[in-house]
């Protein structure tokens, strides 16, 4: 497929004003109908229309009631239109939902009919003009088999809906907001609904309903409280109302990502819809909450305000990501916990954008080129773009972001537009910025891509009371991007007094006072020297506060430095932080040689962290994992996979046998009494919690104890929720413990019939710690177990990504079992749902930064996959730039 470039950019030569669509549904068969009305764009110059068409099969054209000639070119049906400047295009085809396997399209699922159209399938449902920029009103009525189908959705409100002939009936649906067709959704199933009124501020009741299976109505209370929630605070944090009568959430088991924001007819994979505290953890909880605030932002950030092209795809992610992420943070409540979600937040950033950053996928924000727009889904354009809003909002504080956001609004509702326009709109709300007056350099953000790499040293003057800090930035070469300029960098920081721990007063030279204790730098050139008077004490600088900008920072800090910020910073993030880097370095120090003798410094500062009564357990639990074996591989320029595992595991041994008592002691702490709830206040105990006893039952296969083993068996059998027992499950399972295999299998036979809960049981196995070559082999038989599927989306992933995503050891070996498992899994899937076999593809698309012998290997699996002939366009392209 040709690549297509943002700079070829050109507006339609036609627009489509209105859409009737009629479509008698079955599954092996359906009938679309469509009515267009079409207008001529006197921007472009007078050409034949050309609609987008993918896998249909063409019945009918007629273009004012009269036939017309056609004919296909390149993938488009091509129609030599009237010469009038408005007309009535009418189409009839017919697809095949059944045999649908891309999920793409007008699919079929568990017995119902479900569309996805973002990005390109409402071309897989009828000839059309499938880009954004292309918004119309549609009308849609469906009919089809009342006992199958007893309800029909589509966007917007129902306006007549009656029986037909042959047991068949049909509903009329009208959605008066103009919308791009990527938004477009029906429904076609046998489900049952949870419904909620609310009243919004002006006084207005809205429906909210959530489809699930019979059956599944007792798991969405959390979703529907989520949604209620999302509804209340959108309209309180930026005055953006609920515009709709009715809002629909419908959830299904075959989906290729979360969930998708269709206009008023959300659809979901049943994962972010479905939970009760026997099926789902409180991560699953967590990640409901999320999403379904996701989508439900989305009306807005994207549905009333769309992109104008699919370049501009991080117009609305990654806002719509800055905003589900201030929401959990608000619904967190305490700073704490709002600091746990940040850091999160950030591991998931610096865990898989940072390496997509560095590797042959690299691409700015705005990416400039793509064969596929299915593969630019990825975690440049949604968490890095996320992390792009959130320095403009701290450029412009709070206040200053909400009126930006005000006036995009006032701008461009209704309309299709640019990542430039929403950067406008908040620098012109806030005149005297630092973002309005670097704009420019600000929106280097956007097109440049790469890691910014932020070198800081600071140096105290006794004399002179001052700190003076060095910021330094070098932008690194990336894929298609050899020249690069140094970027706008927010640098929140503050300085911490060596001996009192104090945060100290902030007064740049020429400053007439200090300006409290916290302040952000605005770093806009390569270097940058900021010299701080009046500071009484020798101190230690806390830099990137909240993790201010996306970049890697090395910030010259000794480990006396570390504990001092592990100690005292106000700032959990930077607490966090010097915890881990304290790990990182011994971890990074130990891999020339593969041994790692723990210190008592680090021990102690470690148990310091566990016992210390001020903090929060779930803050505990994230500072007590050390980083994970991607994140210290990323750190290396030729990664060992298995030294890397060797190494990080000697770490977690040594930390589980010399706390051992401090793991006990933590256990019985953070016992949750009462019933479950899924709050932060609860999860955080469980967390800590499942960790201790992680720690413990490790430290007991190792000494061959058989307590601790015998509790987590015990507390697996009896757990009243999901948590506490997938923790115990995996305690045991991660060990190696002899009861891995019972609880396994007890396990499995309690949860065959919740889809959810077995996606759990084979992601568990997947990722356990490798040893001996046990977990891939393992992972192999599972591929072969009858409740394995390719042609699940989330049972694919529960398997093949974790095992060549998460589990670094097992996946690389040095006999290429994991990299043949890879190519014929790629090539297999790749047949069946090509936009799932892409994002599997991906696991080995930085093959040149493995050691040998890993890095041959690699390349000759992918080199293997790249002389198939038969490749999908979307694994195309990402086997193709692997090997460039
Ligand atoms: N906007 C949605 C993206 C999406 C999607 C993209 C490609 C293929 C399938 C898809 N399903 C959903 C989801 C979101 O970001 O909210
Ligand atoms: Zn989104």
């Amino acid at each position: 497929a040709p690549l297509i470039r943002r700079e070829d950019y050109l507006s339609p030569a036609y627009w489509i004003r209105q859409v009737d669509l009629t479509l008698d549904l079955d599954a092996a068969k359906t009938i679309v109908a469509s009515k267009l009305t079409i207008e001529r764009n006197g921007q472009q110059p007078a050409q034949p229309l050309r609609l987008h068409g993918e896998d249909l099969n063409l019945l009918r054209v007629l273009v004012d009631g009269q036939s017309v000639s056609f004919r296909h070119e390149d993938d488009m049906l091509v129609i030599d239109a009237p010469a009038a400047d408005q007309f009535v295009l009418e189409i009839r085809n017919t697809i095949a939902p059944e045999k649908n396997t891309h999920l793409s399209g007008l699919y079929a699922s568990g017995g119902g009919l479900y569309t996805q159209c973002e990005a390109e399938g409402f071309r897989r449902i009828t000839y059309f003009l499938d880009r954004p920029d292309v918004m119309a009103v549609y009308t849609v009525t469906l009919r089809g088999d009342k006992k199958k189908y007893p309800v029909l959705l589509s966007n917007g409100n129902l306006v007549e809906q009656g029986e037909l002939d042959g047991g068949r009936h049909f509903a009329k649906w009208h959605d008066p907001f103009p919308k791009p067709s990527y938004l477009f959704a029906l429904v076609a199933a046998d489900l049952v609904a949870r419904e909620q009124w609310v009243r919004t501020r002006g006084g207005k009741d809205h429906l909210l309903q959530i489809f699930v299976k019979r059956g599944d109505l007792d798991k969405t209370e959390h979703a529907m409280n989520s949604l209620i929630a999302s509804v209340v605070w959108d309209e309180a944090r930026f005055n953006l109302p609920l515009d709709l009568e009715r809002f629909m959430i419908v959830a299904v088991d075959d989906f290729n990502m979360g969930a998708m924001e269709n206009k008023g007819l959300n659809l979901f994979n049943t994962k972010y819809v479905l939970a009760s505290a026997a099926t789902a953890t409180d991560a699953d909880f967590d990640g409901i909450e999320s999403v379904v605030g996701h989508e439900y932002f989305h009306n807005w950030t994207g549905n009333r305000i769309t992109c104008r092209d699919w370049f501009q795809l991080s117009l609305k992610e990654g806002l719509t990501v800055f905003r589900d992420q201030e929401f959990s943070m608000d619904m967190a409540g305490s700073a704490s916990a709002r600091a746990v979600c940040r850091i999160a937040d950030v591991l998931r950033l610096r865990e898989s954008q940072f390496p997509e950053d560095a590797g042959p996928m690299a691409h700015p924000v705005r990416p400039d080129a793509y064969q596929a727009i299915d593969n630019f889904y990825t975690s440049t354009v949604y968490e890095k773009g996320a992390e792009v809003v959130r320095m403009m909002h701290t450029l412009v504080g709070r206040e200053g972001f909400a009126k930006g956001m005000s006036l995009y609004f006032q701008r461009h509702d209704g309309q299709a537009v640019t990542c430039d326009d929403f950067a406008q709109a908040i620098a012109d709300a806030n005149p005297d910025s630092a973002l309005a007056v670097n704009l420019a350099l600000f929106k280097r953000w956007y097109s440049q891509s790469g890691t910014p790499h932020l070198s800081a040293r600071g140096q105290y003057d006794t004399a002179a009371s001052t700190f003076t800090l060095e910021l330094s930035q070098a932008n690194p070469v990336t894929a298609a991007q050899p020249n690069k300029l140094p970027q706008l960098i927010p640098v929140a920081m503050g300085l911490v007094g060596r001996h009192s721990g104090q945060a100290l007063a902030l007064q740049l030279e020429g400053e007439a006072a200090p300006s409290g204790s916290h302040r952000v730098l605005v770093m806009t050139e390569a270097t940058q020297r900021f010299v701080f008077t009046h500071v009484t004490e020798d101190c230690v600088p806390s830099l990137l506060r909240g993790f201010s900008a996306p970049v890697l920072l090395d910030d010259g800090l000794t480990d006396a430095d570390r504990l001092v910020l592990l100690a005292h910073d106000s700032d959990p993030f930077t607490r966090w932080e010097s915890g881990q880097k304290l790990a990182l370095g011994r971890l990074l120090t130990a891999l020339p040689t593969g041994t790692l003798e723990l210190d008592e410094p680090f021990v102690h500062a470690m148990r310091g962290l566990l016992r210390d009564p001020s903090l929060d357990p779930a803050f505990k639990e994230l500072a007590l994992v050390p980083p994970s074996e991607g994140y210290v591989a990323e750190q290396t320029t030729e990664v060992d996979p298995q030294r890397v595992h060797a190494v990080r595991e000697s770490m977690v041994q040594q930390l589980a046998a010399r706390l051992n008592e401090d793991w006990a002691w933590a256990f019985a702490e953070h016992q949750v009494r009462e019933g479950y709830r899924p709050v932060a206040e609860q999860s955080g105990k469980r967390a800590l919690a499942n960790l201790a006893l992680a720690m413990l039952v490790r430290h007991a296969v190792a000494t061959g104890d058989t307590v601790w083993p015998g509790r987590a068996y015990q507390r697996f059998k009896d757990a009243s929720n999901m948590t506490d027992r997938l923790g115990a499950l995996q305690a045991l399972v991660n060990a190696h413990a002899e009861l891995a295999a019972p609880a396994l299998e007890r396990f499995h036979a309690l949860f065959r019939h919740e889809p959810l809960v077995l996606d759990k049981w084979f992601m568990l196995q997947a990722r356990a710690p490798e040893r001996d070559g046990r977990v891939f082999a393992q992972a192999k038989q599972l591929l072969k177990h009858p409740d394995f599927t390719l042609g699940n989306p989330n049972r694919a992933r529960s398997l093949l990504m974790a095992l060549a995503f998460f589990n670094p050891a097992a996946f690389h070996r040095a006999d290429a079992g994991g990299y043949v498992f890879w190519a014929e899994r790629v090539v297999e899937l790749d047949a069946i749902n090509p936009q799932l076999a892409s994002r599997f593809a991906r696991a080995l698309d930085r093959w040149r930064h493995l050691a040998e012998p890993y890095r041959s290997a690699a390349r000759e699996a992918v080199a293997r996959v790249a002389a198939r002939t038969d490749l999908s366009s979307d694994t195309a392209e990402i086997i193709h730039r692997a090997l460039q």
